[in-house]
C-alpha cells in the first residue's frame, strides 16, 4: 500500500558535506534526532555502492518508522522497496516511471518553474519539489533561484504535497515556514552541521511555530 509522506522536515544525504562522515553515519545521525522524511541522493558512488547504502537505510528506516524516498534509482527503490522515488527534470518521464514502479511508490518531481508544477502534478506526481527558494551550491547545473514567489505560486495552485528546497538555513526558515509548505528541505544545514542532532532540534522548533 502506498504510504503517505509525513508533514514537516525533509532530509536528503549528501556525502561530500558531511564533514568526512558516510552517508551511513549522517543517516543513524538524522533518525536519531527525529528526521521522519529522508531521501537517499549521491551522484558520485557507483550503483553498486548506491545499493548497498541504501539496503542499510531501508532497514534502518523501517526499524525507525521514516519514509525513505530515492533519488534516481528505479531499479534500486524496486529493489529495497523504498516509499518514494525523487525525479528531477532530466530524469525518466513520471508516466513512464509509473509504469514501472506502480501505484504504491510516491514519486516526487523537482519543479522550478508553474509550468513543470502544473505539468507533473497533472502526470500524477505525489509531491513536487519547489526550488531552489535559494541560492545553493550543494547541487552542480542546479537552476537559478526561484524565489519565494514560486513557493506562493505553488502553495495556492498545486494541490499536491510541496517541498520547499535550496538554500533554507535556521536564519531564513522561518521565511519560508510562513508561506505553509507541506515539507522543508534542509540539505547541508543538517549534513555539514557540527552537531546535526542540535540542527534538527533547532528546524523543528521552528517548524513547529508555523504547523
Ligand atoms: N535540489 C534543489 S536545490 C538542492 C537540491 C537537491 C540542494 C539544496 O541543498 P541546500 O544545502 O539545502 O542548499
Ligand atoms: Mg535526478
Amino acid at each position: 500500500m502506498k504510504k503517505q509522506m509525513p508533514k514537516g522536515l525533509y532530509a536528503i544525504t549528501a556525502e561530500n558535506f558531511s564533514n568526512g562522515k558516510d552517508n551511513i553515519t549522517v543517516v543513524k545521525e538524522m533518525l536519531d534526532a527525529g528526521i521522519k522524511v529522508l531521501q537517499y541522493r549521491d551522484k558520485y558512488k557507483t550503483k553498486l555502492e548506491k545499493f548497498r547504502q541504501c539496503e542499510i537505510i531501508r532497514k534502518l528506516t523501517l526499524d525507525y518508522n521514516v519514509f525513505f524516498v530515492i533519488n534516481d534509482d528505479i531499479d534500486i527503490v524496486l529493489s529495497v522497496e523504498s516509499d518514494g522515488l525523487h525525479l528531477g527534470q532530466d530524469d525518466s518521464p513520471i508516466i513512464k516511471a509509473r509504469e514501472i514502479v506502480g501505484c504504491d511508490v510516491n514519486i516526487g518531481v523537482s519543479t522550478h518553474s508553474p509550468k513543470q508544477a502544473l505539468l507533473a502534478a497533472e502526470q500524477g506526481a505525489d509531491y513536487i519539489g519547489v526550488g531552489p527558494i535559494y541560492k545553493t551550491f550543494t547541487k552542480s547545473n542546479v537552476a537559478d533561484p526561484v524565489g519565494l514567489d514560486y513557493l506562493d505560486f505553488c502553495v495556492k495552485n498545486i494541490k499536491i504535497p510541496k517541498v520547499a528546497i535550496g538554500g533554507i538555513k535556521i536564519p531564513n526558515l522561518a521565511g519560508v515556514c510562513v508561506y505553509k509548505p507541506c515539507n522543508i528541505c534542509m540539505v547541508t544545514e543538517i549534513t555539514a552541521a557540527e552537531s546535526i542532532a542540535l540542527a534538527i532540534k533547532k528546524a523543528k522548533e521552528v517548524l513547529n511555530d508555523y504547523c
